[in-house]
């Protein structure tokens, strides 16, 4: 069922198709829906959040309802195993680590002429994280997004996961506590996304949004983009595997399949310049569906966008792997360091045989949200600096203007901008006559 190609240019139509798998056909019409749901929202608050939660989600709730409560988190500790909570606390402690090594300094510099240039950071107010619910209720998302943000000094971490029609998932709730969000609502899709971006009289109103969802949250996030920040439009997640005659066949299609069992939509590819691995993985994918509790999702994935390219070298499988710039990168070779020169666009890259993807998706440290669908030409993972903005830092000295009046006065001029350059004529000439007062 995993298709082997095994020349260039199907290899890249291929690539290319997969690459633009996130929007298709109706979404024009979703855009149109999530557009109507922002504007309710935006005007009706809380009333319009349960008119959608009740009809999105068919759970009824009261305003009063919407925030999780103190002794539901409480409960939740109650119903997770301790070796669940262990996990938890290791992961929360190595995304820690690794987002801390990298807090964006301010900094100042002094020029000559006592003029002084920086950067000075500082965290934004409130962030509000979405963690999506069902089948993609992931407590290692609530990690991965709140670390950051309470790394970066946010003083309000605001999440928002759909109420689904039992309590919230206990080990998200605990994953939560443990990484600091501050305050969790139950309410899921476009809605929620409106209702962190424009506040409601429960909900407040965040400056940057974080976190995956489906095509109705990526798109709702798209359209507040402006009046709030957000970290980036994520799509179905996808791996891409470069393999030699050294990988392990049993591991690769491991690993393929732990992408594709996320989402009907989620890629998993394979590039190799061994023509019997490439068989092997394909057997062995096989083989391991039989009795994969996600079958009928992780089935329909690979159908759809599982790929296995045959290449004539590694030259060739770095090439093509830079044309889709995976969200994630596996390099199965023998030597993975001298194969990462190579690389020039990926979210994560991880090398050798024994580092799967999964140690990264929960706890190595660097974060799991990552752009997806080539985004990964121009972006980077989620980071300590998605909660942060820096201002820039500017003081100049009497003499130090005097220095650069003339050619702030030409350009001023030559804009057409009398007041910019009166504004500094002023400064100028006030100084002059001072010293001859003096
Ligand atoms: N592979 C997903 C993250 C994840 N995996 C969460 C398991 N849980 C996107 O990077
Ligand atoms: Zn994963």
């Amino acid at each position: 069922m995993l298709r082997i190609i095994d020349n260039r240019a199907d290899a890249l139509t291929e690539l290319r198709r997969i690459c633009d798998r996130m929007y298709d056909d109706q979404t024009t019409h979703k855009e149109a829906t999530v557009q109507q749901v922002l504007q309710a929202v935006k005007r009706q608050g809380d009333r319009a959040v349960l008119h959608y939660t009740e009809e999105f989600d068919q759970v009824t709730l009261q305003p009063q309802q919407l925030r999780v409560s103190g002794s539901e988190i409480d409960a939740a500790y109650q119903q997770v195993p301790q070796n669940l909570l262990s996990a938890i606390r290791l992961a929360c402690r190595n995304v820690e680590a690794f987002h801390k090594k990298r807090v964006p300094k301010s900094w100042v510099e002094f020029e000559k002429n006592d003029i002084v240039l920086g950067k000075r950071y500082t965290p934004v107010d409130r962030a509000g994280l979405y963690i999506p619910g069902g089948r993609a209720a992931y407590p290692s998302t609530v990690i991965m997004n709140a670390i950051p943000a309470r790394v970066a000094g946010v003083p309000r971490i605001v999440m928002t996961t759909p109420p689904g029609t039992h309590a919230v998932n206990p080990a998200i709730l605990v994953a939560a506590h443990e990484a600091g969000v501050t305050e969790i609502y139950r309410v899921g899709g476009a809605q929620a996304i409106a209702a962190l971006a424009y506040g409601t009289e429960t909900i407040p109103k965040v400056d940057v949004i974080s976190g995956p969802g489906n095509i109705y949250v990526t798109l709702a996030k798209k359209l507040v983009y402006g009046t709030v920040g957000i970290d980036s439009l994520a799509g179905p997640s996808e791996v891409l595997v470069i393999a030699d005659e050294t990988a392990n066949p049993v591991y690769v299609a491991a690993d393929l399949l732990a992408q594709a069992e996320h989402d009907p939509l989620a890629a998993a590819i394979l590039i190799t310049t061994d023509p019997k691995l490439a068989k092997a993985v394909a057997v062995e994918v096989e083989r391991m569906l039989v009795n994969h509790p996600r079958r009928m999702l992780t089935e329909k994935a690979i159908a759809n966008y599982g790929l296995v390219v045959i290449v004539d070298s590694l030259d060739v499988a770095a090439e093509l792997s830079n044309e889709f710039a995976p969200e994630h990168l596996e390099l199965e070779v023998e030597d993975p360091w001298a194969l990462m020169e190579r690389i020039r666009h990926a979210g994560a890259i991880f090398l050798g045989k024994s580092t799967p993807e999964a140690v990264g998706d929960y706890l190595a440290g660097p974060n799991h949200t990552l752009p997806t669908s080539g985004a990964a030409r121009y972006a980077s993972a989620l980071s300590v600096e998605t909660f942060m903005k820096h201002s820039s830092i500017i003081h100049y000295s009497a003499a130090a203007l005097n220095e650069v009046a003339d050619a702030v006065i030409d350009l001023a001029t030559a804009e057409g901008l009398p007041s910019h350059a009166e504004s500094v004529k002023l400064r100028v000439q006030g100084e002059a006559k001072k010293m001859r007062l003096s």
